[in-house]
Parts: C-alpha cells; structure tokens; sequence
C-alpha cells in the first residue's frame, strides 16, 4: 500500500507514514493527501495495526502545502484556499484526532504551514533537536489552518499562540517542548531509535482503552466538568469490560508484566 508521495511500512504493530517529496521538503500535494488519507483510513480499519508513525524524509518533515500547486490567478488570490481545506487539510485532521489509535509524529526537520499543524494534531510529537514549527501563513497573507488556530492556544496558550502566528518565526524544537507544544525533543541521531521504542511500547499497549482516553481528552474542550465525568463513567464501563483490563489486573496481582492484545472484547 502507499503510492509516491507516502511511503507506508508496517512491522510489529506499528504502521509507519513517511511524507516522501524531499525534494520539496514534503510539501502537501492533492496527491499526497489523497494517499496519507488512505494509509490512515487502513491503518483504522486494521486490528494488526495499534499505533501509527507520521515522519518525513529527507531534511524537513513537512513545509504545508505545496504554493506551486496553488499558484494565485492573475488578478492576484487564491481563486478559493478554503476548498482546499474543505477537500483536504480539514479530513486529515479529523481523522488523525479522530482515529482511535495511538498517532506519533517523528518531527525529522522543519514542519511549516500545514505541515506544523498536522504534526501537532497528532497524539504524541518527538522532534529532533534541529527541527522547528513555523507558523508560515502571515508571511504569505493566509490564517494558520489544519487546526492551528485551535490547537495552538490550547496548548501554549493564546498569547504564545498570537505570537507565532503573526510573527511567522521558527520555534526551535526546544522551546517547542518547553512550551508544551510537543512532548520531548531528541538529538537528531536518536529520533529514529527513541521514536521505535516509543511505537514498540504503544504496539503492545491496551489499544482499546487509549483509543478511549484519546476520545476522553477530546471532548473534555467542550464538556462542563459534569459532562467529563458521566462520559469518563461510561468510557470506563467499555475498558473495565474489555480483556485488556482483565488481563492488567489479573498480571499485577500476579506480579507478572501484563499481555495486552489491543481488542475491545
Ligand atoms: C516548497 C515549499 C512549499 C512548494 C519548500 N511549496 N515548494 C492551505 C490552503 C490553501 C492554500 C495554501 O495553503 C494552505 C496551507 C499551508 O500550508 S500555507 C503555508 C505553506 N507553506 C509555506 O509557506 C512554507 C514555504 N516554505 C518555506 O518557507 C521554506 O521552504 C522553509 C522555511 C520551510 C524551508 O526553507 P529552506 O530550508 O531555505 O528550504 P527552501 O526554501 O530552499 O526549500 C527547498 C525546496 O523546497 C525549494 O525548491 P527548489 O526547487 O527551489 O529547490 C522550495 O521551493 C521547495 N519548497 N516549501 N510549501
């Protein structure tokens, strides 16, 4: 599965997502889109798959969307920018958030535009001590899209998220991490290893209740504290019911590590 643009290799669990235009430093293409969608769209479907990495090639992970493919008229403008976020970013993103498996991004290098707010839609986010988020839009007169006007204040907080976004300079993966943009940065030469053990760990993880607590965490940012608590009482009663909760609770009184299969029942 994959075609060109997305390079797709599954292993033990895991599914991994490679970005593979390096030439134009992964920049999002319909093409592009259209095959990420699918490998997504496979990688929920498939009960041998319980987490997913999204990584670039090349030096960048992924610069948005590719300008050349959205060259303006010659009255100047996009003839209609939001079509293509109706056709394109706003899909991905649902699904990424939406998708009840575990979605790592390995962030190898530059992720800019588009390609900043995929990374972070994405459940857990490693970069490498050289990469950045760069908020590209105001540079070229567009509104941070692919979720970015939501995701950022959210989790930096609306002052930071101003900033960056009308400031269009690159975060250093570093502050990123010290902000809570991300979860952790690395030294480039151990992304991939420290990204594997990371993906090893969530293969075998029960997959079912973190499908779950994805689903929990986000709908708390539109619950009343009320409403957190009825939903966490019934998402609850679903993973207290499934065999991977047996199986945790049978394997510490046991005093044994757990063998979790990921299923709902
Ligand atoms: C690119 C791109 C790119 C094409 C590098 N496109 N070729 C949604 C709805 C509708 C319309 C518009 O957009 C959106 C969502 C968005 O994502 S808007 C934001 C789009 N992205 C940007 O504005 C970022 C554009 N890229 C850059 O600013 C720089 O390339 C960065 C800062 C990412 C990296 O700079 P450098 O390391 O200096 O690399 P470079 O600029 O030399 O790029 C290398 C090649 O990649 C180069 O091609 P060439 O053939 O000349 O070697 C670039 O043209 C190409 N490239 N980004 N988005």
């Amino acid at each position: 599965m994959g075609g060109d643009t997305v390079l797709v290799a599954s292993s033990g669990g895991v599914m991994r997502l490679t970005l593979n235009r390096p030439e134009k430093l992964n920049a999002f293409t319909l093409a592009m889109h259209a095959e990420l969608r699918a490998a997504f769209e496979a990688a929920a479907a498939n009960p041998l798959c319980r987490v997913i990495v999204l990584t670039g090639a090349g030096r960048a992970f992924c610069a948005g969307q590719d300008l050349a493919e959205t060259r303006p008229g010659m009255e100047g403008g996009l003839a209609d920018a939001g079509s293509r976020l109706e056709q394109a970013y706003n899909p991905l993103v649902k699904l990424i958030t939406s998708l009840e498996k575990p979605i790592v991004c390995a962030v190898n290098g530059i992720a800019a535009g588009a390609g900043a707010n995929v990374a972070i839609a994405c459940d857990i986010v490693v970069a490498a001590r050289s990469a950045s988020f760069l908020q590209a839009f105001a540079r070229i007169g567009l509104v941070p899209d692919a979720s970015g006007t939501w995701t950022l204040p959210r989790l930096v907080g609306p002052a930071r998220a101003r900033a960056l976004a009308m400031l269009a300079e690159p975060l250093p993966a570093e502050t990123a991490e010290a902000w809570g943009l991300i979860w952790k940065t690395v030294d480039d030469d151990k992304l991939e290893a420290e990204v594997s053990v990371l993906a090893s760990k969530l293969a075998s993880a029960p997959t079912y209740a973190l499908g779950l607590t994805k689903r929990a965490i986000a709908l708390s940012s539109t619950n009343t504290l009320s409403q957190q608590l009825d939903l966490e009482r019934e998402l609850q009663r679903k993973a207290g019911g499934s065999p991977d909760a047996a199986e945790g609770i049978r394997a510490f009184l046991e005093k044994r590590a757990p063998k979790f299969t990921g299923r709902s029942a």
